[in-house]
C-alpha cells in the first residue's frame, strides 16, 4: 500500500505509517498515513520559519489565485473527497459531501478576502503627521485540528492563515489524516511556495507536544478537547504566543409551550443526533417547558424510530457509526452514568450490529434528567441527549445558561418576545432561533464563551483578528 506522506519544506517524506481505519467497517483500511517524529515536526517549523519572510510579502493576487484554485478543486472533487471523509470519520455520505462543499466555500471566501486586505489612514492629533493602521501577518501558525470535521475545520484554519500571509505547520487528528492530506496536496499543486504549508501527521504526544514546546510558533489555532486546549494555553503563555481555542460545548435547546412541535423536533433531532452527535455545536440538553413536554418527548421518540444507524456510505443511513472504540466506550459509560443518576432511558442506549463490523450505537434519549447530573454538565460527544423539564421560560433560560460552556444556544418558540429576550440573554457565542444549534454558515464568525472558547473568533472577516497583528505607523509630512 502507498504511504501518504508528510509534506515538509515542499518534500513528501516519511516511512513510518499507521492505518486509517473505517469506523463503518473496521476491516477496511482507508489508507496508510505517515506518523511524524519530533524531528519531522522541528524540521517543519524551521521550514515554515524560513518561508515566512517571502510569503508574508507575497502579492494578494498570488494568494487569491492559490486559494481560489484550491476551492475550485475541492468543489470539483466533492463526491470523491466526501466519500473519503465518510470512510475515515463515519458521518453519512450526504453530510460528508456537505462538509466538503463547505470547505470549498471557505477557500473561495478567503480567496476573496485576500483581495480586500485594507488598512486605515487617520489624521494624527498633532499637526503635520499622518497615521496608518495596517494588519500584518502573525508569523508561523500551528494548526491542530480534531477528528469530527476532517475537511471543514482544516479549511477554516488554513485558508485564513494563508490569506493573511502566514506560514503553517499543520497537525490533523490522528484518526482522520486522509482529508487533511488531500487538502495539503491540493494547495501544494495549486502553487504554494515550498515551506509555506507543512503537514505533520502523527501523534499528539509527539507532533503536538513538539509544536507546543517550540518558541518559533507565533500562534496556535486549536479545536479539540478542553484538556488539550488548556495544555495549549499554558504552553503558549510561556512562549508568549497568541492562541485561538475552540473546545467543548453542552449546548442547550430550549423548547417552549408555544413552539411549533415539528420545527422543535426537527431542530432537536438534527442537532442532537446528526453527525452521530459528534459536534461541539450539538444540542445535548433539551430544556422543555411543562405544557409541551409530553408531546415533545412522544414526537422525539417517534422521530428517533425513523432514523437508520448504519454504514456511512449506505443510501438511507441517517446516522453513521461512532468514530472509534474509545469514543464508543465514553458514550456507553455516560449512558450507564445517566441511568445510575436516575435519568430515564426513553429511547436507545444499545449497541447495534450491522452487515459490517463498526461502532454502531442507537441514538439515545434520556428524560427526567436534571441539569445537575453529569450527563447534563459534561460533554459526551456522542448521540446522547437528555430532556430536562422546566416550569416556564424564565427557568428554561436560567437552566440553559447554567453550564460551564457557552458555544451555541437554541430556542424553539413562536413568541417574538421570548425569541428576542433569548437572543439577548443566552450566554453563548451563537444563538439559534427555531434552528438546530449545529450547522453554521461559513462566512460569519464562529466561536463561544466561557469554557467553550478562548481567543478571538474563527471564520468570516473576524478571522483576521487572530491571523494578523496590527501596526500603527506615524509619518511626519
Ligand atoms: C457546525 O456545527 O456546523 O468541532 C460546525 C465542532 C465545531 C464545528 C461545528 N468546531 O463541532
Amino acid at each position: 500500500m502507498t504511504i501518504y506522506q508528510n509534506l515538509i519544506a515542499g518534500e513528501w517524506t516519511g516511512a513510518e505509517a499507521v492505518e486509517n481505519i473505517n469506523p463503518s467497517d473496521t476491516k477496511e483500511v482507508v489508507g496508510l498515513y505517515a506518523s511524524g517524529s519530533a524531528a519531522d515536526t522541528r524540521n517543519a517549523i524551521a521550514a515554515a520559519k524560513a518561508a515566512f519572510p517571502a510569503w508574508s510579502r507575497s502579492g494578494i493576487w498570488e494568494r487569491h489565485v492559490i486559494l481560489k484554485k484550491a476551492g475550485d478543486e475541492i468543489m470539483a472533487r466533492k463526491d470523491e473527497l466526501g466519500a473519503l471523509l465518510a470512510r475515515e470519520e463515519g458521518k453519512t455520505l450526504p453530510e460528508a459531501i456537505g462538509e466538503t462543499i463547505r470547505a470549498s466555500q471557505i477557500f473561495e471566501f478567503f480567496a476573496g478576502e485576500a483581495l480586500r486586505l485594507a488598512g486605515e489612514v487617520v489624521p494624527s492629533v498633532r499637526p503635520n503627521i499622518g497615521v496608518e493602521i495596517t494588519r500584518e501577518p502573525l508569523g508561523v501558525i500551528g494548526i491542530i485540528t480534531p477528528w469530527n470535521f476532517p475537511i471543514a475545520i482544516p479549511a477554516w484554519k488554513i485558508a485564513p492563515a494563508l490569506c493573511y500571509g502566514n506560514t503553517i505547520v499543520f497537525k490533523p487528528a490522528e484518526l482522520v489524516p486522509g482529508c487533511s492530506w488531500a487538502i495539503v496536496d491540493i494547495l501544494n499543486r495549486a502553487g504554494l511556495p515550498k515551506g509555506v504549508l507543512n503537514l505533520v501527521m502523527g501523534k499528539g504526544s509527539i507532533v503536538g507536544q513538539t509544536m507546543l514546546d517550540s518558541p518559533d510558533l507565533a500562534g496556535i489555532t486549536f479545536t479539540g478537547s478542553v484538556g488539550t486546549g488548556k495544555r495549549v494555553a499554558v504552553s503558549s503563555i510561556e512562549h508568549h504566543r497568541k492562541i485561538q481555542l475552540e473546545m467543548g460545548g453542552k449546548n442547550p435547546m430550549v423548547v417552549l409551550d408555544d413552539a411549533d412541535l415539528s420545527v422543535a423536533v426537527e431542530a432537536a433531532a438534527n442537532s442532537a443526533f446528526f453527525s452521530t452527535g459528534q459536534r461541539c455545536t450539538a444540542s445535548s440538553r433539551l430544556i422543555v417547558t411543562e405544557g409541551i413536554h409530553d408531546r415533545f418527548v412522544a414526537a422525539m421518540t417517534e422521530k428517533l424510530k425513523t432514523l437508520n444507524v448504519d454504514h456511512a456510505l449506505k443510501t438511507g443511513t441517517h446516522i453513521g457509526p461512532v468514530v472509534d472504540e474509545r469514543q464508543l466506550k465514553t458514550d456507553t459509560d455516560y449512558i450507564e452514568i445517566g441511568k445510575k443518576e436516575g435519568a430515564k432511558l426513553a429511547f436507545g442506549g444499545e449497541l447495534i450490529s450491522r452487515d459490517t463490523p463498526g461502532f454502531y450505537l442507537q441514538p439515545t434519549l434520556f428524560t427526567e434528567a436534571t441539569n445537575q447530573m453529569r450527563i447534563s454538565r459534561e460533554e459526551i460527544f456522542g448521540p446522547v441527549a437528555s430532556v430536562i423539564r422546566v416550569k416556564d421560560y424564565e427557568e428554561a433560560l436560567a437552566v440553559a445558561n447554567d453550564t460551564p460552556f457557552g458555544l451555541s444556544s437554541g430556542i424553539a418558540t413562536t413568541s417574538l418576545k421570548h425569541a428576542t429576550h433569548f437572543k439577548r440573554n443566552a450566554e453563548a457565542g451563537m444563538v439559534m432561533v427555531n434552528l438546530p444549534t449545529a450547522g453554521v454558515d461559513f462566512h460569519v464568525p464562529f466561536g463561544g464563551r466561557k469554557g467553550s472558547s478562548y481567543g478571538s473568533r474563527e471564520q468570516g472577516k473576524y478571522a483576521a483578528e487572530f491571523f494578523t497583528t496590527v501596526k500603527t505607523a506615524y509619518t511626519l509630512a
